[in-house]
């Protein structure tokens, strides 16, 4: 028996195991290490619900843990070592704080008595992880960790939701904590809590103002699907009968399928028809929306001199791109509830402008879905994707090929957060950890990850925690052999002065086979539906599906801007 457990009192390591355990957490997603072990001795003998899902990359473990956080609304947590491991672990951090997403970072640390002395892996955490988080700290004392671990609670959930960052040095993790300072505030284990009430008088400027126009549109970001506010946005959007389009991070707030659901604007996933609207319209409403570049063509689409109504949480967002004619910030979800209150019925013709526009936006996407010869195009993958998938599949998208492609042409037929991607920054190789987060959050529904190569090459070690899990992910590549976002932004702003963007190809499905998972390669369009129907009946464990596919910047891919 170790002299640990002979102790007769709760140190660090077991104070936060079960402080974790006291705010509900059900699963940490993290890697292990020297400066970890006394955490993970605590998770290993006290008595708790908390199930740790080690991975292969720290990144990986962030990442799982920003995508768990975006479907569950629970606090993701995701946990690694000193030096490396924070490092590491930094960019899904990033992405879940600038994507408003609840997530808390624990990394060790050597001993606080080390600090200065060149211990290995010493690193600057506090500096670090300050720019890029919401709140941090560094535990120096054994006798501020409860308090530290509730801040990071209610910072990551209150106001505009975020992420933070918890240093918990090895020391710290074997010093004393008073049992008394056991105790949590549940509310704050899920976002957003404690919810902002907007001003009454603002609302009923924003409907007048909404009365006074002619063609308004509202567009919104992914405020609305993190505050579960998808039935309170119906409302408001059928009782003007007004047109409703979103963000890439908003895709599926409204079903896809939804008469007054114009789908995606802006320069990634918009089209043409979508832009034409948002010219016409005289008032711009946006809800949960930074206005930020994708979403406006670079501040082009809305035209800076249209008027505006700003509604957002967080101030900083508003009045940023676009001066706005009324600006209020406060709750997506309480606002909409008070706007509903409020709204006298109108006809803002908004289903049949937007039945105009989806004929013209999917003539094209049609014709090329149903080609046979040649390589497999894109617009076929999503075709049979949206043919055979159960609707309340959730669909995990990286950057390159798959996000344009999903964004604008994928019919979610139920609203709610089925639709994932990074859009903060869209690094690559979020979407395969990422599916691995969803999976394990919503263990009875199907998750799909649509990766291009690019990022499968980023984040592949990852499929051995899947096989490990034994989670019935279907990974989908789009082999290309290609960077090809970056050689269609060559080809296009840079007069195919292709430079450095082509690398070989890799048999993925051969890759994936050897980690375990069981695998196709598909060459012919024709093969893509039964192949996509095989993998759905395939539920043993997680499955890969390669496809040889049309290079993106071969492709006629719903994007009008390829340099953000
Ligand atoms: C971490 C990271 N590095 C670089 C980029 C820049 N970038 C954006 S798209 C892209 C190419 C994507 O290639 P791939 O995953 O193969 O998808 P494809 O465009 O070929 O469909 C790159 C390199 C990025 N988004 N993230
Ligand atoms: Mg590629």
């Amino acid at each position: 028996m170790s002299s640990e457990i002979k102790r007769n009192y709760l140190n660090g390591a077991e104070a936060a195991v079960k402080l974790l355990d006291l705010h509900k957490v059900e699963h940490i997603f993290g890697l292990c290490g020297d400066t970890s072990l006394p955490f993970y001795d605590a998770l290993h003998r006290l008595n708790h619900s908390i199930k740790h899902i080690l991975t292969r990359d720290e990144r990986s473990a962030a990442y799982m843990a920003d995508a768990y956080a975006r479907v569950t609304g629970k606090v993701g947590i995701c946990e690694g070592p000193s030096g490396g491991g924070a490092t590491y672990i930094l960019p899904g951090v990033v992405e879940a704080n600038e994507s408003s997403i609840g997530l808390i970072s624990f990394t060790t640390d050597v001993p606080t008595t080390s600090i200065g002395h060149f211990p290995l892996t010493e690193l600057n955490q506090k500096e670090l992880f300050k720019p890029l988080t919401k709140w941090n700290t560094v535990i120096n004392k054994s006798s501020k960790l409860a308090d530290n671990i509730r801040r990071a609670f209610k910072e990551s959930t209150t106001g505009k939701p975020g992420a933070c960052h918890i240093c918990f040095p090895f020391d710290i993790q074997t010093s004393e904590v008073p049992e008394k300072d056991i105790w949590a505030d549940k509310s704050y284990s899920s976002f957003p809590s404690n919810p902002k009430k907007p001003n009454i008088l603002k609302v009923k400027q924003i409907l007048k103002s909404i009365y006074n126009s002619k063609n308004p549109i509202i567009i919104v970001g992914g405020a609305i699907k993190n505050a579960f506010a998808e039935n309170e946005l119906k409302k408001f959007v059928e009782k003007l009968n007004i047109v409703l389009a979103t963000t890439v991070t908003g895709k599926g707030t409204l079903s896809d399928n939804h008469s007054n659901n114009l789908g995606v604007v802006g320069s990634n996933g918009g089209s043409l028809f979508t832009r034409e609207y948002l010219k016409k319209s005289d008032l711009i409403i946006f809800f949960g929306c930074r206005a930020g570049s994708v979403t406006t063509e670079k501040w082009q689409y809305p035209s800076k001199d249209k008027k505006i109504v700003h509604v957002d949480i967080d101030p900083n967002v508003i009045n940023s791109n676009y001066k706005s004619h009324i600006s209020l910030v406060a709750e997506i979800k309480e606002t909409l509830k008070i706007l509903n209150k409020h709204v006298i019925k109108k006809n803002f013709k908004g289903d049949k402008i937007v039945k105009e526009v989806k004929k013209k936006k999917f003539k094209d996407f049609n014709k090329l879905s149903e080609e046979n010869s040649g390589l497999i195009k894109p617009e076929r993958i999503v075709k049979e994707l949206n043919n055979v998938l159960p609707v309340n599949t959730y669909i995990v998208v990286d950057p390159g090929t798959p996000c344009p492609y999903f964004a604008a042409y994928y019919n979610f037929k139920k609203p709610g957060r089925y639709f994932l991607t990074n859009r903060a920054h869209g690094a690559l190789g979020y979407a395969l950890p990422a599916a691995i987060g969803v999976q394990v959050g919503k263990p009875k529904n199907r998750v799909v990850s649509v990766m291009g190569d690019g990022s499968f090459g980023f984040a592949v070690g990852e499929l051995e925690t899947a096989i490990r899990l034994k989670l019935p992910v279907i990974f989908i590549v789009i082999s290309n052999s290609v960077y090809g976002w970056i050689k269609a932004g060559q080809k296009t702003k840079f007069d195919k002065r292709y430079f450095s963007v082509d690398f070989t190809r890799t048999d993925h499905s051969k890759v994936a086979s050897a980690f375990g998972l069981k695998t196709w390669k598909v060459e012919k369009s024709i093969d893509l539906n039964k192949t996509i129907k095989e993998a759905l009946n395939y539920k043993k464990g997680p499955c890969l599906i390669d496809i040889i596919s049309q290079p993106l910047q071969d492709a006629k891919a719903p994007v009008s801007e390829w340099i953000a």
